[in-house]
């Protein structure tokens, strides 16, 4: 019998890339889509419709697809648009995730297989960094409502596992990107106007804070790290980075490098980009996924840029 793993918000950049390897492992993956997607009232065999801000048919989604392991990528992501809608973010990103993990405690209870849970705990949950780099012990100060909602849903997922003694871990992971990364996220946004200028078909780029500084990996290294935490005999909490960080303008330097062109002349601060509080710094320090877990990155910055680049740079040409 192939292993089987059900993902929350499997049409999501990191959704795609654990999808694609739980596959070459041999899983049968069965994944949640939010009722908005194209093609609603489609979803096919395998696929199911959920929202995370109701939950109502998650436990029948279980009953269905009986998963060995639950991925937990589905979240208003956008840290932005968390100061715009606040409560919905609150509720999707925070709460949506008690509603997945009393889901999976119904299940069990009712008889259901062990179901071993992955939560997508973020980086930003460090916000106003009390060190660097930041550990599974820097305690948090979220910077914003979708932080705050991932604090909640990292607390919320040790609870069960105290409590109920589920097989849950959180992945704290630092920003990762690829060419499918969100069109609103920096890095992606950068790379596509690359492209548009090499084409001439665009001239300016307007961003907000570009002294913010990240610690950008590559979402198909990180997807292994999240499998290689469910494949442990016990649940824990791993911070997942590169211990690298560098400026969104240093990413500028290196994107516009890759084309031959000065950012300088392109590039326009708008304050519409900037946030109420902002997160300056992020740099991770993974030694215990190193040492527990025997994951490390593959994608240098500059490589993982280029991909992007020359990604966006097909993509154009081709439109
Ligand atoms: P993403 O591309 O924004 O994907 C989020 C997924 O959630 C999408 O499939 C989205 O569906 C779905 N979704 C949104 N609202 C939903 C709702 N109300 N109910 C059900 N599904 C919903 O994010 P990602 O970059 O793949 O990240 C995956 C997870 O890791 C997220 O939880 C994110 O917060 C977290 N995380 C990401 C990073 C990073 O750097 N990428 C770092 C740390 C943590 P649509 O496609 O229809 O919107
Ligand atoms: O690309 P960003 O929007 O990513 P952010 O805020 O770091 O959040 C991402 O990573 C988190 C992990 O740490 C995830 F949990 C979260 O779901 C998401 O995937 O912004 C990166 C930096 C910020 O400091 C932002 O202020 O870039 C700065 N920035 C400057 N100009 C901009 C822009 N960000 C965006 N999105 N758009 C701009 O025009």
């Amino acid at each position: 019998m192939p292993k089987r793993a059900l993902i929350t918000g499997i049409s999501g950049q990191d959704g795609r890339y654990l999808t694609e390897l739980l596959t070459s492992k041999g899983y049968e993956v069965h994944g949640i889509l939010p009722c908005r997607a194209p093609g609603i009232g489609e979803a096919g065999e395998r696929l199911y419709y959920a929202d995370l801000a109701d939950g109502s048919n998650l436990l029948s989604i279980l009953e269905q697809a009986q998963p060995d392991e639950l991925y937990n990528m589905a979240a208003q992501s956008h840290v932005k648009l968390s100061f715009d809608l606040p409560v919905y973010t609150a509720d999707v990103t925070g709460v949506g995730v008690l509603r997945v993990l009393e889901a999976i405690r119904q299940y069990e209870k009712r008889g259901g297989n062990q179901v071993r849970f992955y939560q997508a705990s973020s980086s930003e949950m460090f916000g106003k960094v009390a060190e660097t780099p930041q550990t599974e012990r820097t305690p948090f100060h979220p910077r914003s409502p979708y932080a705050c909602a991932k604090v909640y849903g990292y607390w919320q997922t040790i609870n069960y596992r105290e409590s109920y003694g589920l097989h849950a871990s959180n992945g704290i992971l630092f920003n990762h990107e690829s060419p499918r990364r969100g069109e609103a996220f920096v890095t992606r946004k950068i790379t596509r106007a690359v492209a548009q200028i090499k084409l001439g078909r665009q001239d300016k780029l307007k961003l907000g804070n570009i002294d913010a500084r990240r610690d950008w990996g590559f979402a198909g290294d990180y997807v292994e790290a999240m499998w290689l935490m469910l494949q442990q005999s016990q649940p824990d909490d791993y911070v997942i980075a590169t211990g690298e960080t560098h400026s969104v303008r240093e990413f500028l330097e290196v994107a516009f490098g890759c084309v031959g062109i000065d950012w300088q002349n392109h590039v326009e601060i708008d304050p519409q980009f900037m946030r109420p509080a902002e997160v300056d710094i992020l740099r991770g320090d993974a030694s215990k996924a190193r040492k527990q877990l025997g994951w490390s990155p593959r994608v240098p910055f500059e490589e993982l840029v280029r991909m992007m680049v020359e990604h966006d740079l097909k993509l154009a040409m081709a439109s």
